[in-house]
């Protein structure tokens, strides 16, 4: 039996606010007490953890002294210390304060897009000071409820320069950082611009600075748009764009349930887990979730013992899949190439083109050949639900 326990080579990590919500919701209030970063850290380490990752404002209060936040920052690095645990990513709120209500980079009052890029510096500059490599922008106010309000060509460009002005600033301080954009279609806007990876990676395409930008794909914030997160990372692999990811789970159709890692898409979490480690993924594999209302810390635990322990399990069950000669003849078969085609591939030419245009083709043997999906699909949860 495989023993599914982390490891720091695993660089499974959690943000404080996952682990440390409180439960609180729309409907309810918090049902768990608050812990501090340092309690949060040491219970991140007696999970398994690799790393721990925040929001300014998780670590720092937004109304906190500079006397205040060295002290806290002091504490926070004695915690890593003692426990060994990293920071891979930092990031901002950008949402939580009510002078974000209409948005932070793109909110209309200048005032405000001015105050949020002095808040991300500063937050930067705490995120590169605790050795974060990997900075999140997730613009969870970045939208509309009215498109009345805000002209989104406007939106884009402010979009733009604000992250021309902060990929500036990160350069001007020599920091090591990569940034990471995290899309998301809507909630806590009605709608929110950039709002899937897709867009985002076209979006990095438009930027002074694209080689810095990269994306931060979230399972839930995917499958609320009701697209197929696989394609999407995979998307962000082939554009060697994919800096971060957040693994946690989500049934379509619904408000973002941020489940725990698996808790909902078995089939898609192992797609996934194989996509990332066929391709030899290298960053943290980041559980941005967090555990049921329901819950008190013990069960906190068990929600963040469940993101690690079903990466590795899907893990295992990738590499027999990989490994399973069935499936592997299936695939054979599915993918056999005589060779006589090859000619016609690659890059154009227009020999290859009038060859190909010359060329004939049995079109109803093409339909009617079986291609024995339904065999392989039925090998694949045979071998998810563990008979195989
Ligand atoms: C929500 O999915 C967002 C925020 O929690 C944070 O800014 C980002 C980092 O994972 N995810
Ligand atoms: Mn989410
Ligand atoms: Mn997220």
């Amino acid at each position: 039996m495989t023993n599914y326990t982390p490891k720091p080579e695993h660089k499974f990590t959690f943000g404080l606010w996952t682990v440390g919500n409180r439960g609180r919701d729309p409907f309810g209030d918090v049902v768990r007490p608050g812990k501090t970063p340092v309690e949060l850290v040491h219970l991140l380490a007696e999970v398994g953890a690799w790393g721990v990752n925040f929001h300014d404002n998780d670590l720092v209060p937004i109304d906190a002294t500079p006397a205040e936040r060295d002290r806290i920052v002091r504490d926070f690095k004695a915690a890593l210390a003692e426990t060994g645990l990293c920071v891979p990513m930092a990031t901002t709120n950008l949402f939580f304060d009510p002078a974000f209500k209409d948005g932070a980079f793109t909110a209309n009052d200048p005032r405000v897009r001015a105050y949020a890029l002095q808040k991300t510096m500063n937050a930067i500059d705490l995120g590169a000071e605790l050795g974060a490599k990997v900075y999140v922008f997730w613009g969870g106010r970045e939208g509309t409820e009215t498109d009345a309000a805000k002209n989104p060509m406007e939106s884009i460009k402010r979009s733009r320069e604000a992250m021309n002005f902060l990929c500036e600033y990160a350069l001007d301080k020599k920091y090591d950082l990569k940034f990471a954009l995290e899309a998301k279609p809507n909630e806590p806007r009605g709608d929110i611009y950039n709002s899937t990876t897709g867009h985002m990676l076209a979006f990095i395409q438009t930027l002074d600075h694209p080689e810095m930008v990269g994306v931060n794909p979230e399972v839930a914030h995917e499958h609320m748009a009701g697209l197929n997160f696989v394609h999407g990372v995979a998307q962000a692999l082939d554009a060697g764009k994919l800096f971060h990811i957040d693994l946690n789970d989500q049934a379509f159709g619904r408000y973002d349930q941020d489940f725990r890692f698996g808790a909902v898409n078995m089939k898609s979490a192992f797609f996934l887990v194989k996509l990332l480690e066929d391709n030899g993924y290298g960053g943290s594999r980041h559980f941005d979730a967090h555990a049921y209302r329901t819950e008190d810390y013990e069960g906190v635990k068990e929600f963040a013992r469940g993101c690690m322990r079903t990466y590795l399990i899907l893990k295992e069950k990738a590499a027999r899949w990989n490994a399973d000669q069935e499936i592997q003849a299936i695939l054979a078969e599915i993918n056999a190439d005589d060779g006589s085609m090859s000619r016609y591939f690659g890059k154009y030419s227009s020999e290859k083109a009038t060859t190909l245009k010359d060329e004939s083709f049995d079109r109803p043997a093409l339909g009617a050949r079986g291609l024995n999906y339904e065999r392989l699909d039925q090998l694949t949860v045979e071998l998810l639900l563990g008979v195989r």
